[in-house]
């Protein structure tokens, strides 16, 4: 019934698999997989599978999450148990192996099951990228950043990101990975910190001490030393609460157009964690729906094969939001899809406003102040800019 046809000259495939979205962190955890089902919902209400590929994933297998992650860390995920983890209740994060087992990383029924769907969403979609069957590969279930080879982090525990790259790598020189959830990319950072065959760039809250994980300030670039090829190949830009959509919008454009002609990728990871939305249960940014969006734009308006991963995002209505604006985008729908949410479109009152576009008012009681000067916001980019000069391919 809406105008969604399919782009004609180029193949957009949407990975997914409604097995991951049935799996619970916990109650009170932030992190809802069922956000995945309302992203789903809405992107069929609109008519959008029509105008993709779609699959249905598979489990990563054992190897493949051995592509990075150490097998001492998958022995234990694959077999810990919820009921293994006596939880001093006094102190739920104390001792935990791996980082598994407290309350950010819980042990759940089905983890490893829910981990290594995510994987093999990101790995298909990064495979379709590599045998140029997709132009444009969605993952909204992947983009777990903070995953370490070893280690569980901030509600991530297989970096599907860091494997997805590794793929692409087969094929491509080189890879840009961009990062607009509200964290730091701490986990993808220092996956690649030793190459300058992937550059990392993360827009990212950074209050040291308060704000997780506290990593990623302006002068944190990669590697110092002169021997490391992966010097200069990370890209932070710390900011402050209440950023606006124009404020954000600038810099990202400014920020990815200099660093698309300076490093020259052949693909690109656009890691779209939700949480830097406004009224975010996680997040302290002031961007609506067409902010976050215009960044999936802009990136495709470079006509480089991408890969969407999904990410944070804890008010599940607004994640589904953007990530369906989003794959409408990717489709090259935007225009023809109405702003008001389908009236057939099951959950349609978990909404509350029945558009795709809330304003800032909608989204939160009291919009945050802005504590984002356009003066530190310049500087910023011309310390990027700087970087830059040293990257040449
Ligand atoms: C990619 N913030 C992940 C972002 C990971 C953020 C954190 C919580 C949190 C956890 C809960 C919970 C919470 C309301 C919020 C230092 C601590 C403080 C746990 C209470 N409510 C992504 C990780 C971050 C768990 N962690 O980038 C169970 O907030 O700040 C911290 C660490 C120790 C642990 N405590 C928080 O978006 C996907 N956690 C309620 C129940
Ligand atoms: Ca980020
Ligand atoms: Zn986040």
């Amino acid at each position: 019934e809406y105008n969604i046809v399919r782009p004609k000259g180029y193949t957009v495939s949407y990975h997914a698999t409604s097995e991951m979205e049935k799996h619970h962190f916990g109650q009170t955890h932030p992190m809802k997989p069922w956000r995945l089902t309302l992203t789903k919902s809405l992107v069929t209400a609109y008519g959008m599978p029509f105008a993709m590929d779609n699959y249905n994933t598979r489990h990563a297998t054992y190897e493949e999450l051995n592509s990075f992650h150490s097998s001492d860390y998958l022995d234990y995920l694959a077999t810990a148990a919820p009921e293994d983890q006596p939880r001093d209740l006094d102190n739920p994060d104390k001792d935990v192996k791996f980082n598994l087992g407290g309350s950010d990383c819980p042990l759940f029924h089905g983890l490893y099951d829910y981990c290594s769907m995510s994987a093999g969403t990101s790995l298909d979609a990064a495979r379709k990228i590599c045998n140029k069957q997709s132009d444009i590969a969605i993952a909204w279930g992947g983009g777990l950043h903070h995953a370490k080879k070893s280690e569980a982090s901030g509600f991530c525990y297989i970096n599907d990101i860091v494997l997805a790259i590794l793929e692409l790598l087969r094929l491509y020189p080189r890879v840009l990975y961009i990062d607009i959830d509200v964290h730091h990319g701490d986990g993808v950072e220092e996956a690649f910190f030793s190459t300058d065959r992937v550059m990392t760039v993360s827009f990212h809250k950074y209050q040291p001490e308060v704000f997780f994980p506290g990593t990623g300030g302006l002068h944190d670039n990669g590697p110092k030393s002169e021997h490391n090829p992966g010097a200069h190949h990370a890209i932070n830009v710390p900011l402050n609460d209440g950023i606006t959509d124009e404020q954000y919008e600038h810099l990202f454009t400014s920020i990815i157009g200099k660093v698309n002609t300076h490093f020259r990728p052949s693909a690109i990871a656009l890691q779209c964690g939700a949480d830097s939305l406004a009224g975010d249960r996680l997040g302290r940014f002031n961007l609506k729906v067409e902010g976050h969006a215009a960044c999936v734009r802009y990136c495709k308006s470079l006509g480089i094969p991408m890969i969407l991963f999904g990410g944070g995002g804890y008010t599940p209505r607004n994640v589904a939001r953007a990530w369906a604006y989003e794959t409408s985008i990717a489709i090259g729908a935007d225009q023809n899809i109405p702003a008001e949410i389908p009236q057939h479109a099951p959950w349609r009152q978990h909404f509350v406003h029945d558009t795709l576009f809330p304003t800032l008012e909608q989204s939160m009681s009291e919009p945050r102040n802005n504590k984002n000067t356009d003066k530190r916001l310049r500087d910023i980019v011309s310390h990027v800019h700087e970087q830059l000069r040293f990257v040449q391919h």
